[in-house]
């Protein structure tokens, strides 16, 4: 206990001498980074000049990046501005949400998934990964992914409005975790965007998952999943020894990568902690494709999905193999890829290792260039206790977090080459900076893309413990921003958030083009003209059409009978930016928005009469309020 009040104490004391830092570094604002020789050294304690340290923003200031962070148990995505931090903009995906009417309406039950019975099929999720497709090596604004691993769900948003447009659930698999998009097709060098969307499995299940070989924990198997980006269709599954965890893809498209933490197959801990030595585990896309185009595969249960044989058994021919599992230090977490497209780097977890992995050296494995792939390995160093993710400067350095250790290291990837070559001299850790507390996922602006700007870095803090007001046992996690445009890192802020976000990334605001209008020819049910509204019937199904203009809906009242199967259709024909409505019907459990030009529908059976004033739930106007419509349900 003494030995924690020690460390809490030092961590308040190196906080305060942050904090002076960051007074300092406004007060002596200056462009250039600093060029001082690499040292080790805490800088939380260092003041330190930098041109971003200050995240305040005047009012009507804008951020200058969008920060696109997983939304955790809320199944959403959470769009923030950075550097103020400031959440802009929730997006449900997995689990319904009260404001958008998502779960609510037609259209969002169509994309969540519905059981026969028309209720949704899942109403709980666990997101932890998103990332956002890619064109010439950086964003290019189309879409962003998101995972659910509870019910092994992957969601794709649309950056043009985002919102949710599509999710698909992965056959044969659970513990969906680490998903990455490509970044270029393997072989045709013309298509430099993304296409595919690669998805880790962590846990192991008996396949096919209905009940038989549950006590034969050894014919359990994990699967590496390829969704189409466009289609959202899963194209192919590759069978493999071990697990997957997180995923991480090269620029030039030829590997995809997950890093195993069970190689063992263990079904309890002790036996997926029994090996000194797990893996990264290599995917070589063009031979995979080719492979299930060759009627080289098998499917699972009631699945059509290709299935390809990845274990290590059928893929020892390197000059065949669709797979390489390089070995890495026992039980690493995180793959990630440099910006310089040379390097995967695996972060040891149980291992105080980072492991760097020189990808054109897997290439020549598979070439059969190289006689043993563990040479591909080319550092393995030590960089502090409980390596987890790394995000990149764009200058050669990394910025590993260390979840024990509660710091994020920054080093420096040559330098750890050169020392893992024997060179002793090379000072390859050139920073240290304590977080708050127990760093799990970083990012860094633009870290992911050959377009990594090395300005700001955030720290996904597990726990918050002492940094917010207290609001009783349930604490806030703790996101942390740093400035990384210097040789020191400076602590920049604290932000509170909703459990779990995990993992984020952030680019440039002009790398997205939002739209703030939608086009009502996007919607096949939308009433173009207030005049079409009205009430059809077609025996017991009943369908109300009706548009909305601050501030009146176009019916002031419509008639059901008790009894009816009864669809609203709501179109809000109010072009003008920033003009959502809402729709309430009291007693029915229905509320949803309709944003400028968008339509909505909802269904629901009118069993019990009365009067019910439909409502305007969003603010639209002086006379909001007012704006109403009475559903009559006859008796
Ligand atoms: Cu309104």
């Amino acid at each position: 206990m003494s030995t924690e009040a020690v460390g809490l104490g030092r961590r308040r004391f190196l906080n305060t001498a942050a904090l002076t830092g960051l007074t300092l570094g406004v007060a002596a604002c200056n462009d250039k980074p600093e060029t001082a020789p690499a040292a080790s050294g805490t800088s939380a304690a260092a003041p330190a000049a930098h041109a971003n340290s200050s995240t305040h923003l005047k009012p009507g200031e804008l951020d200058t990046y969008y920060g696109i962070w997983s939304g955790g148990h809320t199944g959403d995505m959470r769009i923030l501005g950075l550097p103020s931090g400031r959440e802009i903009h929730r997006i449900p995906c997995f689990v319904p949400d009260a404001l958008v009417g998502w779960g609510v309406t037609n259209e969002s039950k169509a994309i969540m998934g519905t059981k026969p019975d028309g209720h949704l099929r899942y109403t709980v999720a666990d997101t932890h990964h998103t990332h956002a497709s890619y064109k010439d090596g950086n964003y290019d604004g189309r879409y962003a992914w998101i995972n659910d691993k509870i019910n092994s769900r992957i969601a794709r948003v649309r950056l043009d409005y985002f919102v949710c447009d599509k999710i698909t659930e992965l056959p044969n698999v659970q513990g969906f975790h680490g998903i990455f998009p490509d970044k270029a097709d393997p072989v045709d060098p013309a298509i430099n965007y993304t296409t595919r969307v690669f998805c880790g499995a962590e846990f192991a299940i008996p396949l096919p998952n209905n009940g038989g070989d549950i006590d034969k924990p050894e014919k359990y198997r994990s699967m590496f999943t390829c969704v189409d980006a466009e289609s959202m269709e899963v194209r192919w599954q590759v069978l493999i020894d071990g697990n997957c965890d997180l995923t991480a893809t090269s620029y030039d498209g030829k590997l995809a990568a997950t890093n195993q933490y069970n190689i063992e197959n263990g079904v309890h801990y002790e036996d997926m902690m029994s090996s000194e030595r797990d893996a990264c585990l290599f995917f070589n896309i063009a031979r995979i494709e080719e492979a299930v185009k060759a009627g080289k595969f098998t499917t699972v249960g009631t699945s059509k999905v290709p299935v390809v044989d990845g274990t290590r058994e059928s893929n020892k021919d390197p000059k065949t193999a669709l797979t390489a599992y390089v070995s890495v230090p026992k039980n690493p977490h995180g793959v990630n890829a440099s910006p310089d497209a040379k390097y995967f780097i695996c972060a040891g977890k149980l291992s105080p290792t980072a492991t760097v992995i020189e990808l054109s050296k897997v290439l020549d494995w598979f070439d059969g260039k190289l006689a043993e792939l563990d040479k591909a390995i080319v550092a393995e160093v030590e960089i502090g206790l409980g390596p987890l993710h790394t995000a990149f400067d764009g200058r050669g350095n990394a910025y590993t977090t260390l979840f024990l250790d509660s710091q994020v290291v920054k080093w420096n990837v040559d330098a750890a080459i050169k020392f893992h070559a024997g060179d002793k001299a090379a000072k390859y850790v050139v920073d240290r900076l304590d977080v708050h507390y127990q760093p799990g996922h970083i990012n860094a602006s633009q870290s992911e893309t050959r377009a990594a700007d090395g300005k700001y870095l955030a720290v996904g803090c597990k726990f918050s413990k002492d940094r917010f007001l207290p609001v009783g046992p349930l604490h806030p996690e703790n996101e942390q921003l740093i400035d990384i445009s210097g040789e020191k890192m400076v602590l920049l802020a604290d932000h509170p958030v909703r459990g779990e976000p995990h993992d984020f990334i952030i680019f440039k605001r002009d790398l997205l083009k939002p739209k703030q209008v939608y086009d009502l020819d996007e919607f096949p049910l939308a009433t173009k003209d207030p005049k079409e509204s009205g009430v059809t019937r077609n025996g017991k199904k009943v369908t109300v059409r009706i548009t909305s203009q601050a501030p009146a809906f176009s019916l002031r009242e419509f008639t059901v009978k008790k009894g009816d199967e009864v669809t609203l259709i709501l179109t809000n024909l109010d072009k003008i930016e920033d003009l959502t409505h809402g729709f309430a019907i009291p007693k029915y459990n229905v509320n949803f928005i309709v944003n400028p030009l968008e339509t909505k529908s909802v269904t629901f059976m009118a069993d019990q009469p009365g009067i019910f004033w439909c409502y305007c739930t969003h603010f639209c106007h002086a006379l909001h309020l007012e704006m109403r419509t009475r559903m009559i349900v006859e008796a």
